[in-house]
């Protein structure tokens, strides 16, 4: 009998999409991974680039969730954080971290709230500040540019040199028990970096470059920490967990390239097939 590996990712359910529950749900199981999950909120659609969308906030559901899986003894190897609905719930959060992880369990915290300069809809400096607190509690933070700007209280541009990357991801060691990813290194014209930082031995830093597609997409965030969560829980360093969940993601992207009425997610699902020739390569 093979060891199961559990993991809890807490986000939302965009029901329409493909971002948060929706791309970390099938991208793990895809690694054989249990995979359960708490939704932050049920939107109809996400955010971005939709007008209208239905929104339920969860956050006063989290701490009955969390005393029923007490009742239960249920514990996770991991828990994995994207897209949450409100400051509170950052509190609720740490709590369900504390109650049900595993002793040696690890944390990853995708501080998903910004992007292109800017916090998606409904955020603000305050909940980055919080966000922050969640940060620390992480083994594993995967920030973009703009996400680590708002953490930082720096401004952000469009294109950091790899001396200020690498700068920034030192400066986001405070903000994690262990490890850095931060995505977004721009300054290459056909290659997409990113930094992957250990705090405890920063001669262990890396730069992972994976071609650059121009294509503007959305939800490409959560395929990648879905992807890194995986091919990391099923053993690969975090530079070797970086290269897989940069050529899904990379991917994905090129699958949906060509289709002009698909702006809102990434085909990913047609990338899973390809997912154990791609986590045996690396
Ligand atoms: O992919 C990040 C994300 C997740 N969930 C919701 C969003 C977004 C980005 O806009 O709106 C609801």
């Amino acid at each position: 009998m093979s060891k199961t590996i559990k993991i809890l990712t807490i986000q939302d359910i965009s029901c329409y999409g493909q971002c948060s529950i929706t791309v970390a749900l099938p991208i793990i199981s895809a690694f054989g991974i249990e995979t359960a999950v708490l939704p932050s909120a049920v939107l109809s659609t996400h955010t971005a680039g939709f007008t209208d969308y239905t929104f339920r906030d969860l956050t006063e559901d989290l701490p009955d969730i969390q005393k029923h899986w007490e009742k239960e003894g249920i514990y996770f190897d991991a828990i994995y954080t994207g897209y949450i609905g409100s400051k509170k719930q950052l509190d609720y959060i740490k709590d369900i971290i504390d109650s049900r992880l595993k002793p040696d369990g690890m944390v990853f915290v995708d501080p998903a709230m910004a992007d292109y300069g800017q916090f998606y809809y409904g955020f603000d400096q305050e909940f980055a500040d919080k966000m922050g607190e969640l940060c620390k509690k992480g083994d594993y933070i995967l920030p973009n540019t703009t996400e680590a700007c708002y953490l930082l209280h720096k401004e952000w541009k469009p294109d950091f040199s790899k001396e200020e990357m690498l700068e920034m991801a030192d400066e986001l060691s405070k903000f994690t028990k262990k490890h850095v990813i931060l995505k977004g290194d721009n300054h290459k014209e056909d290659k997409l970096g990113m930094v992957v930082f250990d705090k405890d031995d920063t001669s262990n830093t890396h730069i992972v470059y994976n071609d650059k597609v121009d294509h503007l997409s959305h939800g490409t965030g959560d395929v990648f920490a879905s992807a890194f969560v995986g091919a990391t829980m099923k053993g690969k360093t975090p530079k070797q967990s970086a290269k897989v969940a940069g050529e899904f993601t990379k991917t994905a992207i090129e699958k949906t390239i060509d289709d002009p009425d698909h702006k809102y997610g990434v085909k990913f699902e047609q990338v899973i097939p390809e997912l154990y020739e791609l986590l045996d390569s690396i």
